[in-house]
């Protein structure tokens, strides 16, 4: 079980540092940068890992969800050279402004808030934390996207990620049975449809041509298109490797479809299974990859504690 803790959040960092150097590229040119090798080229990581981060050690440092602490830690990280979002950028601005974080995101986007994947990108922490409960799952899910995403298919974009790394977690389902407990799961219709899509390309006998893909489920910022598209380079995939691989491959916004692969295959193969050579490339320092393992352990002995308390 630790190995799938640290797995889940070094994936998603892993897979945000694969992405990066080609985010907004096409299938073609993201080919012609990687060819067959895929070597980490810089190992530097995204917004989408810093804030991975902010949401981890708000959730050790309270043993739980804390809207004003998660929001203050986000402002505390944020470095403008890591790529954030229009929208995500203005929701921290405002609140570091002294706007509360429950109504700065629903300013956002004319007043009807974001639903860019900035939210699903650093779920992972929570889908590991809640993994055995759904209920604290999706409650925490929402409440962490809304600091910055209030838009319902924002939220339902990150509840989903979420709920797809718990079910890694426990590794009882892949294929069919996932998508099966996802379409349950989901509460929103677009994402019914996304998954309705994904369990037909699985009817096929001939691999999906990936520009199927990329038209079906998406490759673009917006939640509805690239959580679905994440799970799905997760599940036809065999490995930690070729899931991620196969997930920047795809072009478009490749360090957030990379990072959300990452974090569940990261939660299902265990830290292990991601390629050392990545690991060791994935950058260090203050906040690096030895800070991003210990998260993983302490949400593991903060869950254990928990568990314990509640006589499990
Ligand atoms: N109406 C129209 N467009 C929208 C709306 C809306 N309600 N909501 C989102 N968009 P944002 P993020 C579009 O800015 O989700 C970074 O590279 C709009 O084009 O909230 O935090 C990250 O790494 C908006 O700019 O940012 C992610 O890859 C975009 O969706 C990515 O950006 C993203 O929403 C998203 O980060
Ligand atoms: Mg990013």
């Amino acid at each position: 079980m630790k190995s799938k803790f640290t797995g889940a959040l070094i994936g998603s960092a892993v897979g945000d540092a694969l992405g990066a150097p080609v985010e907004g590229y096409s299938m073609k040119k993201v080919s012609s940068v990687y060819g067959k090798d895929w070597k980490m080229i810089s190992g530097r990581y995204t917004d989408d890992t810093e804030m991975m981060i902010g949401v981890a050690e708000s959730l050790i440092e309270n043993k739980g969800f804390n809207g004003e602490d998660m929001a203050t830690r986000f402002i505390e990280n944020y470095n403008p050279k890591r790529g954030y979002g229009p929208g995500s950028k203005e929701a921290l601005r405002r609140i570091s402004e002294g706007e509360s974080w429950k109504e700065a995101s629903k300013k956002l986007f004319g007043g009807m808030g974001s639903y860019g994947n900035g939210a699903a990108m650093r779920i992972a922490p929570v889908g590991i934390f809640y993994y055995d409960d759904i209920d604290r799952l999706r409650e925490t899910a929402y409440k962490s996207s809304h600091i910055t995403h209030s838009h319902e298919l924002g939220k339902e974009g990150a509840a989903l990620q979420a709920f797809s790394i718990a079910l890694a977690m426990q590794g009882r389902v892949k294929k069919e049975g996932m998508l099966l407990e996802l379409k349950e799961f989901v509460e929103n219709e677009v994402y019914k449809e996304k998954i309705r899509k994904i369990e037909m390309f699985f009817e096929k006998v001939a691999e999906v041509d990936k520009k199927e893909v990329i038209s079906e489920l998406g490759s673009g910022e917006e939640a509805f298109n690239s959580v679905p598209t994440a799970i799905y380079s997760f599940i036809r995939a065999d490995s930690f490797k070729d899931a991620v691989v196969y997930a920047v491959s795809l072009g478009g916004d490749t360090d957030t479809i990379g990072a959300m692969t990452g974090a569940i295959s990261g939660a299902y193969y265990g830290e292990e299974a991601i390629p050392k050579e990545w690991v060791e490339r994935l950058e260090g320092g203050k906040k690096g990859k030895r800070y991003i393992r210990w998260l993983g352990e302490e949400l593991y002995h903060i869950k254990l504690q928990l568990m314990q308390r509640d006589g499990w």
